[in-house]
């Protein structure tokens, strides 16, 4: 910048001189209109109302002249740069507006639009289906207790009571596992559980001295082919029960307290002679159809589909534990006696909610889960 108060200086005032003025000023409006974005503006305004522009180089130079030509000098420079922001705030307003009415389309969301249209997953019914028994017992003070689904032969049959020939160790019925020792499958003493009653001697060496109250729901395997009523990987449900004293009338009383929590008040079960090597005296247990209540038998006029106008439906095995099982898990069956009953969870859920074929249960196909609703 000029030194104050020196002596005139024609070239250094030529910048003043109003026809200059009038140019930068006209030179900076004509730039703010020409601005078709703010980005352009800003640029615009920085080349002519910056620090370097050419009406602040010349606003500097005012302070060279002699003091009689001061006074106008800065009159029409402050003129000048007054119209200049004025101009860039008129420009400013347009461009802002304009780039709000813009943003304002660009951005707009429409609220009408269904926001869920990626569908609400569901539980599994077995899987809600499973806990629900499980929380009966738990709620009675039994333990949830689990096994691994890749067994010991000795914990699926030898510890139950299975002879070395029984029907149930043959390859048909059972998925052997290869041993690493190249061993034959059927010589590798591994198994795919074929029942959740390998937890019931589980149970019982490892929690070694009763009572012992457990219930152990899980996934099993069978070699049955996929049809309406079979499928080789399904789900049970176990109870286990080993304490001093306890006889058919508290496996009965727990049956009934079961079924009747499961299905409704009043419900019933019943027992009928069965063999499993790991039960004796054992049963297969029934309970009364919970839709007709029994009505629909002998009745052509009322009949049912639940049970078939049988009355009953068959729910799965039970009885009294072995004491041979009892010695090989090492309870003395002179002090301990116990009740034991497991059943299918596939099956009792299709007749619980007439799902008529239980292909239809592992396909994973969400119109089947669905309407069992997101129970957690
Ligand atoms: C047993 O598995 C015994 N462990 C049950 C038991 C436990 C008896 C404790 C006594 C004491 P069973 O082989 O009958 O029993 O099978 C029990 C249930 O599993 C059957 O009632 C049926 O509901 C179900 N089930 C059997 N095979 C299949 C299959 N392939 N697909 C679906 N469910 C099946």
């Amino acid at each position: 910048m000029s030194a104050p108060n020196k002596s005139y200086d024609p070239v250094e005032v030529e910048a003043l001189k109003p026809e200059e003025i009038e140019r930068m000023r006209d030179e900076a409006l004509a730039a703010f209109e020409a601005a078709a974005d703010l980005d352009a503006l800003t640029h615009a305004k920085t080349a002519h109302t910056g620090p370097t522009s050419p009406l602040s180089l010349a606003n500097r130079e005012i302070g060279a002249l002699p003091p009689q030509a001061k006074a106008e000098a800065g009159k029409r420079v402050g003129m000048a740069r007054g119209a200049v922001n004025k101009a860039l705030a008129a420009r400013l307003a347009v461009l802002e507006a304009e780039r709000d009415e813009r943003v304002l389309v660009e951005e707009a969301v429409d609220v009408t639009l269904p926001y869920d249209r990626v569908p609400a997953g569901a539980r599994h019914p077995l899987t809600t289906f499973m806990e629900r028994v499980a929380d009966v017992f738990v709620a009675m003070g039994y333990e949830v207790a689990e096994g691994p689904e890749v067994e010991a032969e000795w914990f699926n049959f030898d510890a139950l009571n299975f002879v070395p020939d029984h029907p149930a160790r043959q390859m048909q019925d059972t998925f052997f596992v290869q041993g690493a020792d190249g061993k034959k499958t059927d010589e590798s003493g591994v198994v795919l559980r074929t029942h959740t009653s390998p937890v019931q001697a589980r149970a019982l060496l490892e929690r070694r001295e009763p009572p012992v109250y457990v219930v152990c729901p899980g996934r099993v395997y069978r070699t049955d082919e996929l049809d309406a009523t079979h499928t080789p990987v399904f789900h049970q449900i176990e109870l286990l029960a080993v304490d001093e004293g306890l006889t058919m009338a508290d496996l009965k009383g727990t049956l009934d307290h079961m079924v009747q929590a499961l299905f409704g008040e009043g419900v019933k079960t019943r027992l009928r002679p069965h063999y499993f090597p790991f039960t004796e005296p054992s049963a297969e247990m029934d309970m009364v159809c919970y839709v007709c209540r029994g009505e629909s038998v002998g009745n052509p006029d009322r009949p049912c589909r639940t049970c078939g106008s049988e009355g009953w439906i068959e729910l799965g095995g039970c009885g009294m534990v072995n004491p041979k099982v009892l010695t090989a898990c090492g309870v003395d069956p002179e002090k301990y006696s116990g009740f034991a009953f497991g059943f299918g969870i596939e099956r009792m859920l299709m007749f619980r909610h007439n799902v008529e074929d239980m292909r239809d249960m592992v396909e994973g196909d969400v119109r089947f889960t669905r309407p069992f609703g997101m129970e957690i």
